[in-house]
């Protein structure tokens, strides 16, 4: 294990303050003692990470088009385990550690779930001692920060580069590559072969930015790399000699370079809607090409048999985003390894594995051909054959023409990316148990009865690090004081904390910490927002991108009914609340954002009216993200977890949001029907349609949400809310999302879900007022958090799928 005593750290700060400021440290800036800081701590993993760096067993590429990292020091000072010394140190030297730990960008390289859990695997498979790195893009804006302004959401970039660099990051230069797009393919003989010409081609150069991932007090540090997209400008040894002419004029160099740079410049900012834009193409194939070359590269320096690549190398694709590193292996492995098409694809569908992260038809990747044809002429070519091939094997083995259409890869004048996954990997997998079995059942059947050995679930997890150790130290020491400290290696060791379910004094330890964490929240708030919270009321927290499945809509048609209840009678029995949202809409998605404006506001409207607020608060967190939740969740009370059944795949702030003591208020959607499995029914607060219920009215309709809007006065009653001036200022907003429920008929089932919603809401009303049994089920909850951190995930992802067969495999046994 690295190490640094107290006076070595002090004298190696002032050195680095000197050489790269040449000033003294009391004139330096927030940002540049973190500067500082992080270049010391680079100097002290350096030599462990070039020694990670130097392959001994098989080791595991993780792509993916985002990394939602969170800040890092925090989280590398407890995996170090330095972050005492380095804090007296810095006392010393008359800086406070939380003061750097602050000013640290919150990089937002991501949307939501998918980049959160790809970061949280990072951190697993350093800690697990995994060879496991990530592969994606340095975007130079991240997700646009949000901001409310008279209550609608307004989109600023991010730039999170602004203070030139990011001081995580080595830049690479002698490891960039060279990605081709566009040009002509010519097949030329060469001698008895045909050789692969790729001319006129506009080459892009990857530069590599390699973060450490530092693995929890154990002697990893992986890492992850960040292409970001250049000019070619220089010559790094790679022939590119086919590379298109330009003419050499002032425009042409422009054009050239807004080419290049444009492909990494910002994030995608939707996790829902497939767009279809030739620059995401650009994207896609910009990092996966990038990536597998860098793979390939490495590979052959071993100079090992290329085909016994996947016995060294697995590659992962998550989500199908990075889709193109199946045709783009074959290629190499084809026009540059000289290999036959069944080895190449013997090799390539070996080592490929998938994860499924969405069962929602309008997030579906489907490319129409002729954008792949010439954004990527090889790479069309070689899956125009796979599809020939795939085909010839349907044709052969069905009949069904229903069937066939849906199972090919080109159909429609389209590459259905899914559909090239499951048919180029050996591993599908789902991200909680109830969605893999839709995807078996429903949305993948036919491939799941064609090969039904290939389908796999990988419960999603969470890095309990960062989201229980690092986010809430209170309630971290006070289970390290009941149960020591093995827990924080081995989560399921949470389980010993049952022994105290009964215990009354440790109970109110743990509803002081509790009480503790609400208190440095509403302080927050406070000073953020100037609203007044009370750290007595029940905190309730619905925390995540905000979409029509996700139903925030139930959650604020709900609290305006509570409004309307107080308001007619004052003593209606009801314990205060305070009601957290946090949530940014995609830029184009306009019902979203008519929500978004509705819940700000009724959150207006509410939080003015004397009459009624010292029982109802309602926060809307601006720029909800990482660094945010990691302030709210360790204060919540309740989770809210009420997706429409059957949409939502897993979530994982119900994961984050149950480890740190909240009681889940939920359907039995995604990951919440593990968390029923786990803390039983006493200890969770379920309500709404099952999921046989939602695919049966989808299937065979049956719902009228008419009806039931006429037939329920209080359903009336907050629904005519929406346009009849009640909530003012939102009369087109108040009807686009009236026009959803009503005239749409509910696709959600908001209306349908919303009575049952309000007893479960009150029966936590109930449940709280009695203080000992609520304090149980928050430890019950904590003690069976356990197989939900992502140390579970990533050890039965090495088992099943990354590692099966090989050696190494005994150690994830
Ligand atoms: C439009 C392109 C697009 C489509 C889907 C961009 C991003 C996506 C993601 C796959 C959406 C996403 O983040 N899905 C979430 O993944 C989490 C991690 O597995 C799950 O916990 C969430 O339930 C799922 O919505």
């Amino acid at each position: 294990m690295v190490t640094i005593s107290k006076k070595k750290f002090k004298q190696s700060f002032e050195t680095k303050m000197y050489s790269l400021y040449a000033q003294p440290i009391k004139d330096a800036t927030n940002e540049q003692l973190l500067s500082v800081l992080c270049c010391v701590i680079k100097d002290i993993i350096a030599k462990r990470w070039i020694e990670t760096n130097i392959d001994k067993e098989k080791e595991v590429y993780y792509f993916c088009i985002e990394f939602l990292l969170g800040r890092q020091l925090k989280s590398n000072l407890l995996n170090l385990d330095i972050e005492d010394s380095i804090r007296d140190g810095l006392k010393e030297l008359g800086i406070e550690l939380d003061d750097l730990i602050n000013a640290e960008t919150d990089p937002a390289l991501g949307n939501g779930g998918l980049g959160r859990l790809a970061a949280c695997f990072l951190d697993s498979m350093a800690s697990l001692k995994i060879n496991g790195h990530g592969y994606g893009i340095r975007y130079q804006n991240g997700l646009f920060e949000q901001k409310f302004v008279n209550g609608y959401q307004v989109e600023v970039p991010d730039n999170w580069l602004s203070q030139g660099a990011y001081f995580w990051e080595t830049v690479r230069p002698n490891k960039a590559i060279v990605v081709k797009f566009e040009g002509e393919i010519e097949l030329v003989k060469d001698n008895d072969r045909l050789k692969v010409k790729h001319k006129n081609y506009i080459p892009v150069m990857a530069m590599p930015y390699d973060i450490p991932i530092i693995g929890y007090h154990n002697d990893t540090i992986n890492t992850l790399r960040l292409w970001k997209s250049e000019i070619q400008s220089r010559d790094f040894g790679q022939n590119t000699s086919n590379a298109k002419n330009y003419s050499g004029s002032y425009e042409d160099a422009l054009a050239y370079k807004y080419y290049a740079e444009e492909i990494s410049q910002v994030l995608y900012p939707n996790d829902s809607n497939y767009a279809g834009r030739l620059l995401r193409l650009k994207q896609e194939y910009f990092f996966t090409s990038a990536g597998i070359q860098d793979i390939i590269r490495k590979y052959r320096r071993t100079k090992q048999d290329i085909k016994s690549l996947q016995n060294k190398v697995a590659i992962h694709i998550n989500d199908t985003h990075p889709t193109l590193c199946i045709p783009e292996l074959m290629r190499i492995l084809l026009d540059e390894e000289g290999l036959s098409w069944e080895e190449a694809w013997k090799i390539t569908t070996n080592t490929i594995s998938y994860t499924n992260h969405t069962i929602m038809a309008e997030a579906m990747e489907k490319w129409p051909i002729d954008m792949i044809k010439t954004l990527l002429p090889r790479i069309y070519m070689i899956i125009e054959e796979i599809n020939r091939r795939y085909n010839l094997y349907l044709d052969d083995k069905y009949n069904d023409e229903n069937k066939k259409q849906h199972m090919r890869i080109i159909n429609w004048d389209n590459v259905n990316m899914a559909n090239l996954c499951i048919v180029g990997s050996h591993s599908i997998n789902g991200v909680a148990a109830l969605h893999t079995k839709l995807l078996k059942k429903e949305v993948l059947r036919d491939f799941y009865e064609d090969k039904p050995e290939k389908f796999n679930n990988k419960t999603n997890g969470i890095a309990h690090r960062r989201w229980l150790m690092s986010s809430n130290p209170e309630l971290s020491d006070l289970i390290t004081d009941l149960i020591g400290d093995k827990w924080k290696k081995d989560t399921t060791r949470l389980k010993d904390l049952e022994k105290y379910k009964l215990n009354t004094s440790v109970l109110n330890r743990l509803d002081e910490i509790k009480h503790h964490n609400k208190e440095h929240l509403a302080d927050f708030i406070n000073n953020t927002y100037n609203v007044q919270v009370n750290p007595n009321s029940i905190f309730d927290v619905q925390i995540k991108r905000l979409h029509a499945y996700k139903r925030q809509l139930l959650n604020i048609l709900n609290i305006l009914d509570l409004y309307h209840e107080l308001l007619e009678n004052p003593n209606f029995d009801m314990q205060p609340r305070t009601f957290i949202f946090g949530a940014k809409a995609a830029p184009g998605y306009y019902l979203a954002k008519c929500i978004i404006k509705f819940i700000n506001s009724v959150a207006d409207k509410i939080n003015n009216d004397p009459r009624v607020n010292e029982k109802i608060k309602i926060i809307f967190v601006e720029n909800y993200g990482v660094s945010l939740a990691e302030k709210i969740i360790p204060a919540a009370n309740i989770g809210e977890q009420i997706s429409t059944t059957t949409k939502e795949a897993s979530g994982t702030s119900n994961m984050k949001l149950m480890m740190n003591g909240a009681i889940t208020l939920a359907t039995l959607d995604g990951a919440n029907v593990e968390i029923f499995e786990q803390v039983g029914e006493d200890n969770i607060i379920l309500f709404g349609l099952s999921a046989q219920q939602v695919l049966d009215y989808n299937k065979y309709g049956g719902y009228s949400a008419l009806d039931l809007y006429q037939s329920n006065r209080r359903i009336k009653r907050v629904v005519d809310d929406l346009i009849n001036g009640f909530i003012p200022n939102m009369d087109s907003e108040g009807r686009e999302i009236y026009n959803s429920l009503i005239t749409y008929n509910d696709e959600y089932f908001v209306l349908r879900d919303m009575e049952n919603y309000s007893e479960a809401q009150a029966k936590i009303n109930k449940l709280y007022q009695r203080k000992e049994q609520w304090n149980r089920m928050s430890l019950m909850n904590i003690a069976n958090s356990g197989i939900f951190s992502t140390d579970r995930t990533i050890s039965e992802y090495a088992k099943d799928i990354w590692f099966k067969g090989c050696e190494i495999n005994e150690k994830y046994i």
